[in-house]
């Protein structure tokens, strides 16, 4: 069955290849035999080895890399938690959506849509969920329709140290209570403790056990989505996976202001992290604190590195590797210090750069693309990759071409959104360039400002030279135009409130 599975994907990827779709060629070829093992990582930047990251031990991660393709130019849909995660698992952007906050379900703007777990449930696939998958707290829920049994539920705030345990503010959002009169949590946590203390370990252990049990009684395929929690805020792991890492040889921040000609809205005041009681209520954070938020970030990537070994060791003891696409995939990037940031929650590169690699039996392995790729393509490339029939009318569009062929056409360009107050940042990016058009929902083109960014010659984002490049700006925003115009949110404020409360206690 394994030799059947790969001639299967290998022809498949011959007639992707040619231009020709797997579901229209045959309709049965692979659906029903290959597995899927989607993996979501929470708040994962490419701070990665693979990704050419020499002072990330991520050893599982780049051995993921070395049997698929690393995508070197993909980008989260927005940049937070839930917005971004509703791209990946509906296909649909969201200014479609008109959701850009963490509480309105993806259900209130699309009842009946299929998800990508359901698409999989559809084609005759067992769908299940561990962690973070849907975005569930902060008065969101998760999709039950979704999944053939219940979601294996991970918590994002976690202490071990007994005097990091107790209620804090953000363990009561992420439960979807009211954090008001609540102490603020620990930013970091570094505690002599097992991996299964925390809950990406317990995650990591029932996913082992679930492909297990799958290899054992063969049957169904399966559509397993391992949500990681880590290293999303508070970066907490194991003190082993600090002790890796030597504080002082990590990576400083290069530029700590914000961009030279940007709008004073267009950056944050990064709230969430001051929800914790390391951070200060205002202003920077000090040298001693910046250590140790890059320390316990690089800690925390190491740690769910070693949960995502766990999954390869199981798919390879199984022999389930050789029939079994593996995607990882990072909700939105971090801002660890540059521009003076420790936040998601802007448009700019090191929050919307995404890591992307897809490993599948038949595909090249060990290459890297420098496609441009959106969340929103995973789901109708995964369709693609597996025969299962595509759907029509959403925002997405496989990429299966460049995982046969990393050098293939792609995108010419990616587009992220970002609200603030009563604006929506979209931005786009091409192989050269980053634009952000600013304006009020429905206000006419000429109401914008207007940021844009070098990314060869100033790949940081340091100064904003949009008044001297009026072709390249008109050029961007006419590629911008051509999309639909974004729909205002559906429900109460967008994710981050006025310029004066940007992003405190609302985006996650
Ligand atoms: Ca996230």
């Amino acid at each position: 069955m394994i030799q059947r599975v790969g001639r299967c994907l290998a022809a498949a990827i011959l007639a992707i290849s040619a231009g020709v779709g797997l579901a229209a060629d045959d309709p049965t070829s692979a659906a029903g035999r290959v597995n899927v093992l989607l993996v979501c990582v929470d708040d994962l930047k490419p701070a990665i080895g693979c990704y050419g990251d020499a002072l990330a031990k991520t050893p599982n991660i780049d051995r993921l890399a070395a049997r698929g393709v690393r995508f070197e130019r993909a980008y989260c849909n927005q940049a937070v938690c839930s917005p971004s995660r509703n791209a990946l698992l509906t296909g649909f952007r969201p200014q479609s959506l008109g959701i850009y906050d963490l509480a309105t379900n993806f259900r209130r703007a699309a009842p009946t849509v299929r998800t990508l777990p359901q698409l999989f449930r559809d084609g005759g696939f067992h769908a299940s969920a561990l962690g973070k998958i849907f975005h569930v707290g902060h008065g969101n829920h998760d999709d039950e329709a979704s999944w053939d049994e219940p979601l294996f539920r991970g918590k994002t705030v976690q202490y071990q140290l007994p005097e990091n345990r107790g209620p804090s503010r953000e363990e009561a959002r992420f439960e979807g209570r009211s954090p008001e009169k609540l102490p603020r949590g620990s930013a970091t946590e570094s505690a002599m403790v097992d991996d299964e203390a925390y809950d990406d370990g317990r995650i990591a252990a029932e996913a082992v056990r679930r492909i297990r049990a799958a290899a054992a009684t063969p049957g169904k395929p399966f559509f397993l989505a391992v949500g990681f929690l880590r290293p999303h805020l508070p970066f907490v792991a194991p003190k082993r996976y600090w002790d890796l890492h030597d504080p002082d040889a990590l990576p400083r921040p290069e530029t700590t202001r914000a961009p030279i000609g940007a709008p004073p809205y267009a950056s944050s005041d990064w709230g969430e992290l001051r929800q914790y009681k390391d951070a200060p209520d205002k202003g920077p954070v000090d040298e001693a604190l910046a250590r140790r938020l890059v320390h316990g970030y690089y800690a925390a990537a190491s740690f769910m590195d070693a949960q995502v070994g766990k999954l390869l060791d199981a798919l390879d003891d199984t022999g389930l590797a050789e029939d079994t696409i593996v995607v990882l995939w990072g909700d939105h990037g971090w801002h660890l210090g540059d521009h003076g940031l420790w936040c998601k929650h802007t448009n700019y590169e090191q929050a919307t750069r995404i890591p992307l690699i897809v490993s599948a039996p038949g595909m090249r392995r060990g290459e890297t693309t420098a496609a441009l790729v959106e969340s929103v393509d995973v789901l109708p490339t995964l369709l693609d990759l597996t025969g299962l029939p595509s759907v029509a009318g959403r925002d997405g569009q496989s990429f299966a071409r460049s995982l046969a062929d990393p050098s293939a056409p792609a995108r010419d360009h990616c587009i992220q959104v970002y609200p603030r107050g009563k604006r929506l940042g979209r931005a786009i990016r091409t192989a050269d360039l980053r634009l952000c058009e600013w304006r009020e929902f429905g206000a006419a083109p000429d109401q914008a400002e207007i940021e844009l960014y070098d990314m060869n010659h100033d790949p940081g984002e340091t100064r904003n030279v949009a008044t001297e490049r009026e072709e390249d700006v008109a050029r961007l925003r006419a590629l911008l135009a051509q999309h639909p115009e974004p729909r205002p949110p559906l429900v109460g404020p967008a994710a981050d409130r006025s310029p004066k409360r940007v992003s405190r206690g609302a985006a996650r």
